[in-house]
């Protein structure tokens, strides 16, 4: 597996932590801590970070709602963004909060070298603001409700806005930031959505509002502290905080900038703050920017948008305790296509996870382990020479890495997965044709070397398969005996040992069955 060498920092966007964690909230972390973890596994520099986005209108709103102090309502909400990580295992360095006195500190020396640039002044705003959003919107941009209300074109309300404000020289920047996607045609991906952008500042770039003066929940304004910052300001900078910046040793000079490999892993909606404003932002504050914004799809319930007024609304915790942690985790990386939207359902799980977990890797280890259990005392047994059938099943797993690690150069998620999966595909028909078990009966040694193909399969796919499904394939390692320290892309090298005794063998993927409810629906 090729180890590119610049050390790795991603990111997830940060959550408003307004209410609790929903499912595109899961999917996000989930995608995110696999793409991390493949590249740990693949011997690179990772460094993973993740959080909450607590200051903004829509935080003091919700918590006005509540009739609670706006600090006590993120204090409240943020340790439910942090369980939903720990649940499913993503595995961040760095959880941040935009509150922290270290966001505060770097949001305001951006907001400096912003101003010494020249870029910052101020003038009063009039216009459209969609609270849910956090945005500033064009009239010509609107839409009408169906009451005759003005929507953004994310369909939420707007309001009419009327402030003292700083703006930001955003429409200085429309040629430079046509010259980045020009020039580094990977920076905004999938490519549908580089098209959309460029379209966008095509049209021409207006000046941002940058400032608020009718709330005090943020980051005050350097030098004008009636003033504080628009929330996006304060967010965006979350990515340098997390790495200590301003102090320019350390975690930034090793994460951030021309050595380094920067992605952030984004929803469709917010792709223009990360594609527009950030690079802007950045290039007005002389730093460098990230390598690559890439854009996922929206998560559907069953094709649906969740809405608590639908009532289709879905907690990721609830859901990986019915289905199981890696359940969920496989179902979201297997069938959605990353940068696509996706759907899912219990039905859906379900057949996806018994079709891949249990069936395919489940039944390839439980009937291998059982044999070897059973045939060979409990130690993998030594292989006899190759036939044509075990070099043609040795020569499919050998070409997996490079075909995940190519898919996954691109963030293809999904066709990483199958190509593992087409592995384990090849494993079964090989066990069907070979029939260990009857062949034992005239060649116990031609037996035993199935067996053990199985087995070094086995161990393998469950390597391969470690980012996506961490804790069962941990415990198909711990079927095989392989110590903590086997288990990354550089020990699929080093094959099963022969005479290694196993433990006794244990079903490591359940059955899923749809609940109760939803079966009876
Ligand atoms: O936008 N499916 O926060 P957020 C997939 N604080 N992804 C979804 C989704 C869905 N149904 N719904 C939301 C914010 N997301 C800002 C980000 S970053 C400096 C500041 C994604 O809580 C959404 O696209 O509204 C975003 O990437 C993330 O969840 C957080 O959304």
């Amino acid at each position: 597996m090729t180890a590119d060498s610049k050390p790795f920092y991603i990111t997830t966007a940060i959550s408003y932590p307004n209410g609790k964690p929903h499912i595109g909230h899961a999917y996000e972390a989930i995608a995110t801590d696999a793409i991390a973890r493949f590249f740990r596994l693949s011997g690179r520099d990772v460094r993973f970070q993740t959080g909450v986005d607590e200051h903004g209108l829509k935080m003091v709103k919700t918590a006005r709602e509540r009739d609670m102090d706006v600090r006590d309502f993120a204090n409240e909400m943020t340790p439910y963004f942090m369980a939903m990580c720990d649940v499913l295992n993503v595995s961040y360095d760095r959880f941040i909060r935009t509150t922290e006195e270290a966001n505060h500190l770097a949001v305001q020396e951006i907001w400096r070298r912003m101003e010494a640039n020249g870029d910052l002044y101020l003038d009063r705003y009039e216009g459209w603001y969609s609270v849910r959003d956090e945005a500033y919107y064009d009239e010509k941009e609107l839409e009408d409700g169906e009451g005759g209300e003005k929507l953004s074109p994310q369909g939420t309300p707007v309001e009419w806005t009327v402030e003292e404000s700083w703006f930001f020289k955003l429409s200085e920047y429309q040629d430079k930031l046509l010259d980045l996607y020009a020039r580094n045609p990977g920076f905004i991906q999938p490519e549908s959505r580089r098209n959309e952008i460029a379209n966008f500042v095509e049209g021409g770039l207006r000046d941002l509002s940058v400032s608020r003066t009718s709330f005090d929940w943020g980051v005050k304004v350097p030098g004008s502290e009636d003033h504080v910052m628009y929330v996006w300001v304060d967010a965006l900078t979350n990515y340098l905080t997390g790495l200590d910046w301003p102090d320019e040793d350390g975690l930034y000079a090793r994460y951030w900038g021309e050595g380094a490999d920067v992605t952030h892993i984004i929803g469709k909606d917010i792709v223009r703050f990360h594609t527009i404003y950030w690079p802007a932002f950045l290039m007005s504050a002389g730093l460098p920017l990230p390598d690559r914004v890439f854009g996922h799809g929206f998560l559907l319930n069953r094709g649906q948008k969740e809405s608590k007024s639908v009532g289709n609304v879905t907690d990721p915790i609830a859901l990986a305790e019915t289905f199981g942690v890696d359940s969920v985790r496989y179902f979201l990386l297997r069938e959605v296509s990353f940068g696509n939207d996706g759907s899912y359902s219990a039905e859906a799980i379900v057949t996806r996870c018994n079709a891949d977990l249990a069936n395919d890797l489940g039944n390839l280890a439980q009937r291998t382990l059982s044999m070897i259990a059973k045939n060979c005392d409990g130690t993998v047994p030594a292989p006899g020479e190759a036939s044509e059938a075990d070099a043609k099943l040795i020569a499919t797993l050998e070409a997996i890495p490079a075909e995940a690690a190519e898919a996954m150069d691109e963030l293809a998620i999904h066709r990483a997965l199958e190509a593992i999966w087409r592995g384990a595909g090849e494993a079964n028909l090989y066990i069907s044709e070979e029939q260990p078990w009857s062949v034992r009966k005239i060649d116990p040694g031609r037996a035993d070397t199935v067996l053990y193909r199985c087995a070094e399969a086995v161990r393998q796919l469950a390597i391969l398969a470690r980012w996506a499904i961490p804790e069962l394939a941990d415990a198909l390692l711990d079927q095989l005996s392989q110590g903590k320290d086997a288990r990354d892309f550089a020990a699929l090298a080093t094959p099963l040992a022969a005479g290694l005794t196993l433990p006794q063998p244990q079903g490591v993927f359940p059955r899923l069955e749809l609940p109760a409810e939803q079966g009876d629906s």
